[in-house]
């Protein structure tokens, strides 16, 4: 049997694609904020469910122009997560920022709250929570205190497209969130990203910035990059969102097979979609107890590799221990990030997983100690 891979890209079907570009074959317009753009844009507005996007090249872009849109001061410290991918962590030290990491809870693994108070000093200019697997942060908890010490919040909404909270579009909560629309994700432009914010003069910071800050053939006003999203990307994102809910949907119904089979496995907890979301089920994390289940997750990773199956150990290790940020930034401060990178595994999503492959993978986890 083949390799089963962590992720798998969801296409349209070709001919559609194909329908959807005909017309950059005319037009020659490949890039620079072109129809298909501006079409994407108002259509992601409208589902997302916010007031207003920026699309970006890619949802690392999309993140670390968005803190150099606001100009935080030099030097000032970033609260966030270490358990996450490199690139929330990257966006901040990028900016020639410092992130001061903050632990995460047990239950739906993104950031404390309660752990953030004693990490504010008068430095702190912003916090940086990740709503990690689709769980969706505390944010009225993150928005009381952002409120309290005058700070910004950008939320890493990277795996939470297309979510609700209590109805509202999850890019709604903070000064800004982002998204990724990279090929392994639930929704994806082949690569691209996208800002959600409320405030015009954020959007506008972020529109020079992604285009070397050009505002006329004569008039350049930030000192910006190239980050903007091509036409034909987009117009693979046009396409793949008239499916997106069929995607859910199917992802859905993989997700719940992995709980039907895994919920009564001493030792593994498994991943559940929390209340008043509307989740997307991009990803499948379960977590390991060594000491119930009988080994680690290490062993259990290698014993899934054995049968060609490749999870992925989703987030270890965690962004602080990397060697780029061993000797830089403060860590083990963060013991239940740490235990939890150490317990987490990340099986295979995506539709077109077949039933079958499932319960060969729930086999080698329920049976194979
Ligand atoms: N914030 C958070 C919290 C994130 O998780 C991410 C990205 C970002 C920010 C930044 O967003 P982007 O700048 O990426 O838009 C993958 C993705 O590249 C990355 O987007 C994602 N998070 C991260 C969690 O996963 P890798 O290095 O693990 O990817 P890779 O190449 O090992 O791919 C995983 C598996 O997917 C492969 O084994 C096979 C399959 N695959 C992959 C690609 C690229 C395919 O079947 N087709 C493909 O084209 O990072």
């Amino acid at each position: 049997m083949a390799d089963i891979f962590v992720a798998r890209p969801s296409m349209p079907e070709l001919e559609e694609y194909i329908d959807e570009i005909k017309d950059l074959w005319e037009t020659r317009r490949l890039t620079n904020m072109g129809d298909k753009h501006r079409e994407f844009q108002g259509l992601l507005e409208s589902y997302l469910k916010v007031p207003h996007i920026e699309l970006l090249v890619n949802g690392h872009m999309a993140l670390e122009m968005t803190l150099q849109a606001m100009e935080l001061p030099e030097g000032s410290e970033v609260i966030t997560t270490p358990f996450t991918f490199a690139s929330t962590t990257h966006a901040i030290v990028r900016n020639g920022l410092t992130p001061v990491f903050c632990d995460i809870k047990e239950d739906d693994m993104t950031i404390d709250p309660e752990k953030i108070g004693s990490l504010i000093t008068d430095r702190t200019s912003a916090i940086l929570p990740v709503h990690v697997y689709g769980n969706i942060c505390d944010v009225q908890a993150i928005g009381r205190i952002a409120d309290e010490y005058g700070l910004k919040v950008v939320y890493d909404a990277a795996h939470t497209f297309g979510e609700t909270y209590y109805d509202e579009g999850v890019g709604c909560f903070g000064d800004a969130s982002i998204f990724s629309f990279h090929a392994t994700k639930v929704f994806h432009s082949v690569e691209g990203g996208a800002v959600a914010y409320r405030d015009d003069a954020l959007g506008a910071a972020l529109y020079n910035l992604k285009n070397f800050g050009i505002r006329g053939p004569e008039s350049v006003v930030s000192v910006g990059a190239n980050a903007k999203m091509n036409e034909l990307c987009a117009a693979l994102g046009i396409c793949n969102l008239r499916h997106i809910d069929d995607e859910i949907e199917i992802r859905k119904t993989v997700c719940e097979r992995y709980t039907e089979q895994l919920a009564d496995v001493n030792g593994v907890t498994v991943h559940r979609p929390q209340a008043h979301v509307r989740a997307n089920y991009a990803y499948y994390p379960v977590r390991i107890d060594p000491e119930v289940y009988g080994e680690d997750r290490d062993a259990l990773y290698m014993r899934l590799l054995e049968k060609g199956i490749r999870a992925r150990k989703y987030f270890y290790p965690l962004t602080s221990d990397y060697e780029c940020y061993r000797e830089k930034f403060e860590r083990g401060t963060t013991p239940v990030a740490d235990k939890i990178s150490r317990q987490v595994l990340k099986l295979p999503i995506y539709s077109g997983l077949e039933e079958q492959t499932i319960d060969m993978i729930c086999g080698v986890i329920r049976n194979g100690r």
